[in-house]
C-alpha cells in the first residue's frame, strides 16, 4: 500500500510520475483525492480544483488502464482498478484532465487554482471496503458454495450504512460465469419513502478510461428461490466510459427485499477469450445510494388527474425531484405513471435524466416524457423510447424551457414490451428545475 501527497505544476501540460512493483495477476486500486481535500467542494465538481486523471502503464511504458472520474461518478477524482499482468516494474501517472485528453472534454484549465492532491495505491484486498473475488474457479452455479458478499460495518458508519463492496474476478474461458451470493442485512439503512436497491456499478473495460480488461461482462441477478428467472440484468457491451454523456457505464440495479437472498452471475461477453486479461471489478452497495421517492401505488396515477406528486427530498435543492417506480404490465393498454411537481418561483428550465433497460430492467422501449398541466409535451418532443446503448435525457446543452409562468409540470412513464427473459418492471427518473 502507498499513500503520498503532491502538487500539480499546472493544470494542462505537465504530469507527475510514479513507480511501483507488482506481481502477476496482483488486482489493485489507485485513488487519486484532490476535490476532496477541500473542504465544501460542490459535490467534487469544482472547477478551480484539478479534476485528475489516473493512468497505468507496464515497464515498457504501454498503458494498461485509466480512470478520469469514478464510477460510481460521485465527482472528479479518479479511482482506478485493474489486474497487472506480470511481475515487474509500472508506472503511474497523475495529471489533469486537459493533460491527459488535450483535445477537450475538460472544464478549462486556466480555471483551476487548486494543484494539490494525495494518492493511495493498495491491493483490493487489502482495502477497507470489502472484497469479494470469485474465489477458486469452476464456481459457475449458484450454490452453498458460492463467494458471498460480506457485509460489514465500516468504521465509524452510521447505522445500516454498509458502504462499498468491490466484486471482481476473471473469465477463465469464454464460456466462464462466476456467481456470487448476496444478502442484504436486515437493518440495512432505508431513506425515508424509499426502497433499498443493490447496486453493481461494473467498471469501464479498455485501457483507455477503462480498467483494462478485453472482455465485456454480461450480468444479472436472480431471487435464491429461483434461480433460472433474471430480475435484472445487463450486457456491458451496450455501455461505454464515464466521459460519454450519451452512454456512459453500467450501473446494474434491483430494488430488493431485505434479508433475503439473491445471486449475481457475471459470464463472459466478448468474442474471443483471453484468459489472461479478461476480468471484471463492479462496486457494490446495498441501501440508498440515489434519491427515489418509491411510487406510491402503481395503478392510482394512470391518469393525468390523478398523477402522484413528487417532493423535493429535505437538504436537496428546491426543484429537484427523483422517482423509483414500476411499470407493472408494459405495453398498448398496460401500466402509465404520471407524476407532478410544482416549479419553484424563477425557475425556467428542465433536465430529466431516466433509465429502466439501461439499469437491468426488464422494461423494453421505456418512454420518459415532461409535459404540461395539459398533458402536452413540453418542448419538443424529442425524447426516443429507450435503447439499451444509448443515456435518455434531456439536458446537457438542450435543457427543456419551460413556457412563462409555469407553477407545475408533469412526468409520463410508459413502456412498451417486456423482455422475455428478464423480469425486473422497475425504472428511476430524475428531474432537475434551473
Ligand atoms: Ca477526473
Ligand atoms: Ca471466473
Ligand atoms: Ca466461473
Ligand atoms: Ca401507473
Amino acid at each position: 500500500m502507498m499513500v503520498t501527497t503532491g502538487t500539480l505544476v499546472d493544470a494542462d501540460t505537465t504530469s507527475d510520475y510514479y513507480s511501483f512493483t507488482g506481481t502477476k495477476g496482483e488486482r489493485i486500486t489507485a485513488a487519486v483525492t484532490a476535490q476532496g481535500l477541500v473542504m465544501g467542494s460542490p459535490q467534487g465538481d469544482d472547477s478551480s480544483i484539478i479534476d485528475a486523471v489516473i493512468t497505468i502503464y507496464d515497464a515498457s511504458k504501454k498503458q494498461i488502464a485509466q480512470d478520469d472520474d469514478p464510477w460510481p461518478r460521485t465527482g472528479r477524482d479518479p479511482q482506478v482498478f485493474t489486474v497487472l499482468p506480470a511481475d515487474g516494474t509500472y508506472y503511474l501517472v497523475v495529471n489533469d484532465c486537459n493533460t491527459a485528453f488535450p483535445f477537450g472534454g475538460c472544464s478549462p484549465a486556466n480555471l483551476v487554482f487548486t494543484f494539490d492532491y494525495t494518492l493511495f495505491v493498495a491491493d483490493v484486498d487489502q482495502l477497507t471496503s470489502p472484497e469479494a473475488n470469485q474465489g477458486a474457479e469452476p464456481n459457475d452455479t449458484a450454490n452453498a458454495m458460492s463467494p458471498q458478499i460480506g457485509y460489514v460495518l465500516p468504521p465509524m458508519a452510521l447505522p445500516g450504512q454498509y458502504g462499498l463492496y468491490t466484486v471482481d474476478g476473471d473469465f477463465a474461458s469464454a464460456a466462464d460465469v462466476d456467481v456470487f451470493s448476496f444478502t442484504p442485512p436486515v437493518d440495512t439503512a432505508v431513506s425515508a419513502g424509499q426502497r433499498a436497491h443493490a447496486e453493481f456499478w461494473f467498471q469501464p473495460v479498455g485501457t483507455n478510461n477503462g480498467d483494462g480488461s478485453t472482455s465485456n461482462a454480461k450480468a444479472w441477478i436472480v431471487d435464491s428461490a429461483d434461480v433460472t428467472k433474471h430480475l435484472s440484468e445487463i450486457d456491458q457491451s451496450n455501455y461505454s466510459d464515464g466521459d460519454n454523456p450519451n452512454n456512459g457505464p453500467a450501473d446494474l440495479t434491483f430494488p430488493v427485499v431485505l434479508n433475503h437472498q439473491y445471486y449475481l452471475f457475471v459470464q463472459h461477453q466478448s468474442l474471443v477469450s483471453k484468459p489472461t486479461s479478461d476480468f471484471y471489478f463492479a462496486r457494490h452497495f446495498v441501501g440508498s445510494f440515489s434519491y427515489g421517492q418509491l411510487e406510491a401505488s402503481p395503478d392510482n396515477n394512470n391518469s393525468l388527474a390523478t398523477a402522484e406528486k413528487l417532493f423535493t427530498p429535505g437538504m436537496v435543492t428546491p426543484g429537484n425531484f427523483f422517482v423509483d417506480g414500476n411499470i407493472s404490465s408494459p405495453g398498448m393498454n398496460g401500466d402509465i405513471d404520471y407524476y407532478t411537481m410544482d416549479v419553484p418561483a424563477g425557475l425556467t428550465q428542465a433536465l430529466l435524466f431516466c433509465d429502466a433497460q439501461r439499469q437491468g430492467s426488464g422494461l423494453r422501449n421505456a418512454k420518459f416524457e415532461l409535459l404540461n398541466v395539459m398533458g402536452n409535451p413540453l418542448g419538443p418532443s424529442n425524447i426516443l423510447s429507450e435503447l439499451p446503448n444509448m443515456e435518455v435525457y434531456l439536458g446537457g446543452i438542450s435543457p427543456v424551457t419551460l413556457p412563462a409562468n409555469t407553477t407545475k409540470i408533469l412526468l409520463r412513464v410508459s413502456a412498451g414490451s417486456q423482455d422475455p427473459n428478464v423480469t425486473g418492471t422497475f425504472y428511476r427518473c430524475s428531474i432537475f428545475l434551473q
